[in-house]
């Protein structure tokens, strides 16, 4: 299995959960501004998309777009979506919020857009991340349990903090312990990225 992946992008939650799902992987970066592999090969050929996350599976099998590989590494290990009643349902419920309400909330704040749109953006984003923390009734969106949802949410609370969106207390404790977990510390550790509380994407 290969991810395609950028550091600290969307892709980060997928290697978080594979490290999470203990499956072995190998990585292969994608600049996203070149569409080069880090081998040098053209990425759109590879993806037609030419974004990333890509998994690449096995027997050859291509996944993207990040709900669906996110679903997957849940579906083979089930300890990583949420359980319960309605799980499947739940978790994509979950996974479609992330995308596209709090992940594209982001998109001006990559953009050349005007500082205006980008105060909109931050807004936008604030507005979002205040539904998710009323849905942290306890460690983890799910509960108790870590899930490829809060794989998805850490990366996007790195861009907050890395956009100065402000993070609640109760966002940044959560925000802090995830980055605690050994999984999450060894996935940035791999992107090059900080592993301290100040890690900004
Ligand atoms: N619809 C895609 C969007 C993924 C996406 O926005 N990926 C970003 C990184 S977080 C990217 O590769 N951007 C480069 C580009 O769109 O050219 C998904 O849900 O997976």
């Amino acid at each position: 299995m290969k991810l395609y992946y950028s550091p600290g992008a969307c892709s980060l939650a997928c290697r978080i959960s594979l490290h999470e799902a203990g499956i072995e992987a190998d990585f292969e970066r994608v600049d996203l501004k070149t569409k080069l592999t880090e081998h040098g090969d053209d990425f759109r050929a590879i993806n037609p998309k030419g974004y990333v996350p890509m998994l690449l599976l096995d027997d050859g099998a291509a996944i993207n777009e990040i709900d669906a590989v996110l679903d997957y590494l849940a579906d083979r290990k089930p300890n990583l979506g949420p359980g319960g009643p309605l799980a499947r349902t739940r978790l994509i419920e979950m996974l479609s919020y992330l995308s596209t309400e709090m992940h594209a909330a982001f998109k001006p704040l990559w953009r050349d857009a005007s500082e205006a749109d980008k105060d909109k953006a931050r807004d936008a984003v604030a507005v979002r991340l205040n539904f998710l923390e009323s849905q942290l009734v306890d460690l983890y969106l799910f509960g108790s349990r870590f899930t490829v949802a809060d794989a998805y949410l850490f990366v996007m609370l790195r861009w907050a903090k890395g956009f100065g969106v402000p993070l609640s207390p109760l966002l940044l404790g959560y925000f802090e312990r995830i980055m605690e977990r050994s999984t999450v510390r060894q996935a940035l550790t791999e992107e090059a990225l900080a592993v301290t509380e100040e890690a900004l994407a």
